[in-house]
């Protein structure tokens, strides 16, 4: 424990420590009290089996899930992306991508894919197991989204696991292909404002913990809210800044002439000054049709000299084409998910889509044997998360009429049911675009699509229609706080400003400001908030720790004391993490590398008069006990 905190410890971490550091800090020798984690595994495994696991919503399979098989593809020496990004630096290697004659391809099956499938729930074990694979396997890969997003939030709040040791671990093993991570601007990856020095300070902690490409958005395209961040990636010096333009509406309709091609020449060309080294056109709810594609693409290549990068979800079932169009107008990379983890409200199908343009001028050159292995190893994954699998199974049209985001489809159709609303979905979509020509047409992503989502159950549940919303009296309803706040420009500005009806009827009296936002934000003493934190938890606090606080601070309390009470684990296998085990059972968990615990369930005794029951282990062929309280 001595250790661990002298490793954690700032100073030591910046190398300036001395003999003396143990003088000047004396809390380095505050010991933790000595851990027992099998103890601690047991009362988990035995809480969850006992009791069930109320984010897997009481789901248990009938019979032992079998971890998935791993890949072993034959280890080959290569030089991947990452180790082309180390030797030219950022500014020659986005000059290196335009050069490139194949298309290149991200592999958004870690982190966009399961945010889109199975509600953000991927566990990082299933994870490091193939990282090996990916590593060997699919050097030419030009990256893995694997971070940020959603994934920030939910491997904290539900998975009980910390991101950074995420990211470092998978960098660890996979050191020569590209990690990329999605960024919501000002927003970091939280849902509201965060201040600048709170933003520049994640971006750089990040780049230091491994992270090489940063794509960067604003959830209204409020490009002043990105510079931030752009900065600070660029500052780091090794890293690429990826500015993102959310695409929305339909640049082939020209009575939608918001967001016309002209709109998005005039966003890329400005981001392109503001010095990204690539630009992503985010098409996260995959309204992007095949023409319009080739079309934003065509126009794009002339008018800009920076890398394009093309993200898009198969809501509608042909976003495929889309990418096949943008390849054929000479987009230089594409977003795509191992088939089995794509499709639906996930990416188009990356092993279709290579095999599609294989021996065509722009073939990905990717192997196909270890692209079906990859699919294998995540199909088994995945039939490991069913509870959380909401995803449609085909696709659908209505998304031109809603545009929502595919990682919002499933969770407010999710809200829906539990509200009781499943059957009024129709009606749900349809309020969800009136509430977005109510707030007069804006993009609707993480967290502006939040916003239209809480404003359209807010009408649906009240039974008031959209278009009466601007006749209705000035503060004489509670409307829901992020919509008040998104109307306030808590959020930023979008085009064209809010519509001044609608903005006076939801925030009465409450002011307005069209600054940006983290222009008014105070900056965060971060050295004050890492000593507030590590009094309330009793320990040394790193700066993995600080921005998980920054970020989350209500989650990263309850995370640490989930490890508190059982520690880390993450080693346990995913059908054990959520649903326990059955009599006779039996899993394996690293609890340290290379220290493996066998756990094997033997029984499950009756509950006593106090409905405590005890379970019956073998711990590394050992008899243990475990008693655990029957909440049923
Ligand atoms: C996110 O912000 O998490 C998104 O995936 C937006 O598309
Ligand atoms: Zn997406």
């Amino acid at each position: 424990p001595f250790l661990e905190n002298v490793i954690r410890d700032d100073t030591f971490r910046s190398g300036q420590a001395h003999t003396k550091l143990i003088d000047t800090k004396p809390e380095l020798l505050k010991f933790k009290a000595k851990r027992d984690r099998a103890t601690k595994l047991l009362s988990y495994l035995s809480d969850i089996t006992v009791n069930g696991n109320t984010t897997a919503k009481g789901w248990k399979p009938e019979k032992p899930i079998l971890s998935p098989r791993v890949p072993h593809p034959a280890t080959k020496p290569f030089t991947g992306s990452r180790d082309i990004l180390l030797e030219k630096g950022p500014d020659a290697f986005s000059k290196w991508i335009l050069e490139q004659k194949q298309l290149l391809i991200t592999d958004t099956s870690m982190r966009d894919a399961h945010q889109s499938l199975i509600a953000t729930r991927m566990r990082t074990h299933d994870m490091l197991r193939i990282a090996d694979a990916y590593a060997a396997g699919a050097p030419d890969l030009f990256s893995l989204e694997m971070w940020g997003g959603a994934t920030f939030d939910t491997a904290m709040r539900f998975l009980k696991e910390c991101p950074w040791e995420r990211l470092r671990r998978l960098r660890e093993k996979v050191p020569g292909v590209l990690f990329q991570m999605l960024f919501r601007g000002s927003n970091a990856v939280g849902y509201s404002n965060y201040p600048d020095n709170v933003v520049a300070g994640f971006v750089k902690h990040s780049a230091d913990a491994g992270m090489d490409i940063f794509r960067i958005f604003d959830s209204l395209n409020y490009l002043p809210n990105m510079q931030v961040a752009m900065e600070a990636v660029r500052d780091h010096g090794k890293s690429l800044c990826e500015a993102a333009i959310c695409y929305t509406g339909d640049i082939l309709d020209s009575k939608r002439d918001k967001f016309s091609l002209k709109y998005y020449i005039a966003k890329a060309k400005e981001v392109e000054k503001m010095g990204a080294h690539i630009l992503a056109i985010k098409d996260m709810a995959g309204l992007c049709k095949p023409q319009a594609a080739y079309d934003l693409v065509t126009a794009l290549k002339q008018e800009i000299s920076i890398p394009i990068h093309f993200h898009t979800h198969d809501t509608s079932g042909l976003n495929a084409a889309s990418v096949i169009a943008a390849a054929r107008a000479g987009v230089d990379i594409v977003d795509l998910a191992i088939a089995s983890m794509s499709g639906s409200t996930s990416q188009p199908n990356l092993n279709s889509v290579c095999a599609a343009l294989a021996n065509s001028d722009r073939d990905p050159g990717l192997d196909q044997d270890t692209l079906n292995e990859l699919s294998d190893y995540w199909e088994e994954v995945l039939a490991q998360y069913k509870p959380f699998d909401s995803a449609p199974r085909a696709g659908t049209a209505e998304v031109y009429e809603h545009e929502m985001p595919g990682g919002q489809y499933t969770n407010l159709r999710e809200q829906a049911n539990a509200m009781g609303l499943g059957h009024r979905w129709r009606e749900i979509a349809r309020t969800y675009a009136d509430v977005n020509q109510l707030f007069g047409d804006i993009v609707k992503v993480t967290p502006s699509s939040k916003v239209v989502g809480d404003m359209a159950m807010f009408l649906i549940t009240r039974g008031i229609k959209a278009a009466d919303v601007p006749k209705l009296k000035p503060g004489s309803i509670d409307w829901p706080e992020s919509v008040i706040d998104m109307l306030a420009g808590g959020l930023g500005q979008p085009d064209g400003g809010w519509p001044a009806d609608v903005q006076k009827v939801v925030l009465g009296n409450k002011p307005a400001t069209t600054k940006r936002p983290g222009e008014l934000a105070e900056p965060v003493d971060l050295e004050a908030t890492r000593a507030q934190v590590a009094k309330k938890i009793g320990r040394q606090v790193d700066d993995d720790d600080l921005y998980s606080h920054l970020m989350y601070p209500g989650v990263f309390a309850d995370f640490v004391e989930f490890r508190r009470k059982y520690d880390d684990l993450s080693g346990l296998a995913t059908p054990a993490f959520f649903y326990g085990l059955h009599a006779g059972e039996e899993v394996e968990v690293e609890i340290d590398p290379g220290k493996t615990l066998f756990v094997k369930l033997v029984s499950i005794g009756d509950a006593d008069a106090d409905g405590k029951r005890t379970l019956f282990y073998e711990l590394n062929g050992m008899p243990r006990e475990s008693v655990i309280v029957d909440k049923s």
